[in-house]
């Protein structure tokens, strides 16, 4: 039998007959010519499930991962979560980014244009742009003092405001309480070249009309470098963390010096059994270990030393604050028990290298106790896990694979083919060889977990903000088919996996929600192997399209799909409290549980200690691992 007239899996099953009349009506088109052995760059157009893809390319375009890959065993003193045998990336192998720094012909070329951001409803003919008066790049000498004075005027007569995005470290933006601010900033020898510092004014009466500046310093180095004042180095700020009594804590530490060398580390608190080392393999970080068996806030002080000059110190503290046991103990059924009574699968998205966070131990017990199904928030990104040509990094997905294993917890694999979080190599790969790399990178991840994860985002978000297909780098490369080549390698490489596409704002009525439904007929049209949908539904309490959620899985399931909520959170607006989020999460649960399709719901995290959105506390228990109202409307629904 031919290589073209090779049967796969499909959930659309074929007769033979049916197979010839598609090779008649591909015969029309290519000739049916379908893969040869040398057709390793897969120019055909016509990709159904009727046919193979092909042998992939030979040779193959990069190296496939190789014993040199392996993650080797990590020292369990640096894990927070146990019992869970971890292991690492071996290392270091990979060739670190180049950082494109700016130079000098960059600050020559004078100074940069202001950004105007005109809101749609908004007519400048009526209302002049806000704008920054006598702003100029500047050079300054390390170790001198540089203040710039920012004066945002509107022609309309109004103040505008104005706010800078990130100041450089020991940097301030002062409030002179007459409309001005003063940049004060006095640069060290890390400084030296070209820097870069950004401030938006706001229009008074339409704080979406901005006008953003960025100006460009130039910092060089006096004649005599000793000149410049060697600042004592400071701890770098440790956010607080609730723990667990008698988990393990392990805390990483680090010194900042901004005159550039390296800063030493000596534990002042006396915590009995602790220990307190320079990092076997980071001589900048100091790893802080031990076990509180005392509940309440713990104040660890930590003295950060000069090098250069050692009588120069600063004293830094890190807050963990120690609940005891009971202090975790909920009311009623875990999630998981009562979704599973519901035929259902609850789950979340979790967080990179949770075991070695401090809190690690209370996360991977809540997370083991709540959830019979994850997805990988970020380390299964291609730019992790292959970031270079031909090196692979899967030690943070295999230990949480491990980790679900040991808690009967069943993995989603997200994502395999994403805009975001590409490699740089594929960014700037020839746009004809994408086709080859993206099916040898399919391929070699289901690989690598064929026997644990079952449940694969195939394709992430492929439908562009307003609609039709994302102009992502895949579909630069290959067109609209990048999606049929993407299910069909996933279905040839696994077919019992369900295979999903995955994507946001298609659950409400718009022209997100258009392209999905054409996008799911044409790939049915053409026998392309889809199995289900995913939702992200990350939405604010604001949220009220239920009706319109209903309808589109609705719509789904009439299209023999399964239904995933794969990336649910619900970010607080305005005003609004934690009930307003509990009766949200609580709908979105009804949704699903009314909907025979609907397979499982996952939470884009669970605490917000961690979450993408912290600042909108989306997630339903707090950052102290104490549940919120969301926790009881979840159970309460997953109950009724
Ligand atoms: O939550 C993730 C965040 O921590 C990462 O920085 C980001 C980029 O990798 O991805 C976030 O997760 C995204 C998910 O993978 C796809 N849907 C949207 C999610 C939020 O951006």
């Amino acid at each position: 039998m031919k290589d073209w007239i090779k049967f796969i899996h499909s959930p659309v099953t074929c007769s033979r007959a049916c197979v010839i009349v598609a090779c008649v009506s591909l015969l029309i088109v290519t000739g049916c010519s379908g893969s040869g052995d040398d057709d390793t760059n897969n120019e055909d157009t016509t990709i159904g499930a009727l046919t193979s893809l092909g042998p992939l390319p030979n040779p193959s375009l990069t190296e496939a991962p190789s014993a040199d890959d392996e993650p080797i065993p990590e020292p369990g003193i640096f894990n927070t979560a146990s019992p869970l045998q971890l292991v690492r990336n071996p290392g270091p192998r990979i060739p670190q980014p180049i950082e494109v720094e700016l130079t000098d012909a960059d600050f020559a070329a004078g100074p940069l244009p202001a950004i105007v951001s005109i809101p749609d409803d908004l007519d400048p003919a009526n209302n002049a742009a806000p704008r920054f008066e006598n702003l100029n790049d500047v050079e300054v000498v390390a170790g001198e003092l540089l203040e710039v004075l920012y004066k945002p005027v509107d022609d309309d007569g109004d103040l505008p405001g104005m706010f800078p995005e990130e100041l450089p470290v020991g940097g301030s933006f002062d409030d002179n309480l007459d409309g001005t601010k003063t940049f004060r900033w006095q640069p060290l020898q890390m400084d030296v070249g070209i820097n870069e510092f950004t401030v938006t004014a706001l229009d008074f009466r339409n704080n979406q009309y901005r006008t953003t500046r960025t100006i460009r310093i130039k910092v060089t180095l006096p004649e005599d470098p000793s000149s410049i004042p060697n600042v004592a180095p400071t701890l770098d700020p440790f956010v607080p963390h609730t723990v667990r009594r008698n988990d393990p804590v392990v805390l990483e530490l680090k010194g900042i010096d901004l005159n550039g060398t390296l800063a030493t580390l000596e534990l002042l608190s006396d915590l009995p059994g602790s220990s307190f080392v320079q990092h076997p393999r980071f001589e900048e970080i100091y790893t802080l270990q031990f076990t509180p068996t005392t509940v309440g806030p713990l104040d660890i002080d930590v003295l950060v030393r000069d090098t250069v000059d050692t009588s120069l110190t600063s004293i830094g503290t890190v807050t963990v604050d120690v609940l005891a046991e009971s202090d975790f103990n909920r009311n009623g059924q875990r999630l998981r028990d009562l979704a599973a009574a519901r035929n259902i699968k609850f789950g979340f998205a979790a967080l990179p290298f949770f075991y070695h966070r401090p809190d690690g131990g209370i996360y991977a017990a809540i997370a083991a106790e709540e959830f019979n199904l994850v997805s990988p928030e970020s380390s299964m990104k291609m730019a992790t896990v292959n970031p270079f040509p031909g090196r692979y990094e899967f030690a943070d997905v295999d230990n949480l694979v491990a980790y679900a294993k040991q808690n009967d917890i069943e993995v989603h694999g997200h994502p395999i083919v994403w805009h975001r979080q590409v490699p740089d190599w594929i960014l700037n790969a020839e746009p004809t060889s994408l086709q080859g790399h993206m099916r040898e990178y399919i391929v070699r991840l289901m690989n690598r977990y064929k026997d644990d994860v079952k449940l694969w985002d195939v394709v992430n978000e492929p439908i562009g903000d307003n609609g039709g297909y994302r102009e992502s780098v895949w579909y630069k490369g290959m067109g609209e088919r990048y999606l049929d080549i993407a299910f069909q390698q996933a279905r040839e490489q696994d077919p019992e996996a369900t295979l999903v596409l995955n994507d946001f704002d298609i659950a409400i009525n718009g022209p997100k929600a258009d392209t999905l439904f054409n996008m799911i007929d044409s790939l049915q049209a053409r026998n392309i192997p889809l199995d289900a949908i995913g939702f992200q539904l990350h939405v604010f309490t604001s949220f009220d399209q239920f009706e319109e959620v209903r309808s589109n899985f609705q719509k789904v399931a009439d299209r023999d799909l399964d239904i995933y909520i794969t990336e649910l959170d619900v970010a607080l607006n305005g005003e609004d409290g934690f009930d307003k989020q509990a009766q949200v999460y609580r709908s979105i649960v009804e949704i699903c549980l009314e909907q025979p399709r609907c397979k499982a719901i996952q939470t884009w995290g669970f605490t917000d200690q961690y979450s993408f959105r912290e600042v909108f506390t989306p997630l339903f228990f707090g950052k102290d691992y104490q549940p919120k109202p969301a926790y009881t409307a979840i159970q309460n629904a997953l109950e009724n």
